[in-house]
């Protein structure tokens, strides 16, 4: 609880099909502060380091593979309770079962294509924001 950041990837399905727009103003729209926002295509190296926890799982080299397959965009969010609010936001992991009003429920007809990734926890808020952003591209305002 208390203000937290969060790190919020739209991930290349959601580029690739025009929603940055969209998805962006409806966490401006919630009250949640950009502090960071920028394209990134991530390496095979980068891509790795940041879904380090899931390799040796057997989606991991077609996850690693989409990541990098298009640019993605990144954002760190802050505000009250940002991890578990942008975690609500984004719904689900499987588009197919993510209630309508979520983000994945909303635009999402799959479990790897899932327009967009959000920290789930203050460990990993902390680990994918540094992965990501060195600090003097984050904003304090
Ligand atoms: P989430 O935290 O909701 O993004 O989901 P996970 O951390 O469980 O999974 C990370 C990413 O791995 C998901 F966004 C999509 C991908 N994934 C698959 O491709 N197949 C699976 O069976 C599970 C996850």
């Amino acid at each position: 609880m208390g203000i937290e950041e969060t790190l919020v990837l739209i991930k290349p399905d959601g580029v690739q099909r025009g929603l940055i727009g969209e998805i962006i103003s409806r966490f401006e729209r919630k009250g949640l502060r950009i502090k960071a926002l920028k394209m990134i295509l991530f390496t095979r190296e980068k891509a790795e380091e940041f879904y380090s926890v899931h390799r040796g799982k057997p989606f991991f080299e077609s996850l690693i593979k989409f990541i990098t397959s298009a640019p993605v965009v990144a954002m760190v969010l802050e505000g009250d309770s940002a991890i578990s609010v942008v975690r609500r936001m984004i719904g689900p992991t499987d588009g197919r079962e993510a209630p309508p009003g979520t983000i994945r429920g909303d635009y999402s007809l799959s479990i790897q294509e899932n327009v967009v990734h959000a920290s789930d926890s203050l460990e990993s808020a902390r680990r994918e924001i540094s992965v990501v952003f060195s600090r003097g591209e984050i904003i304090d305002w």
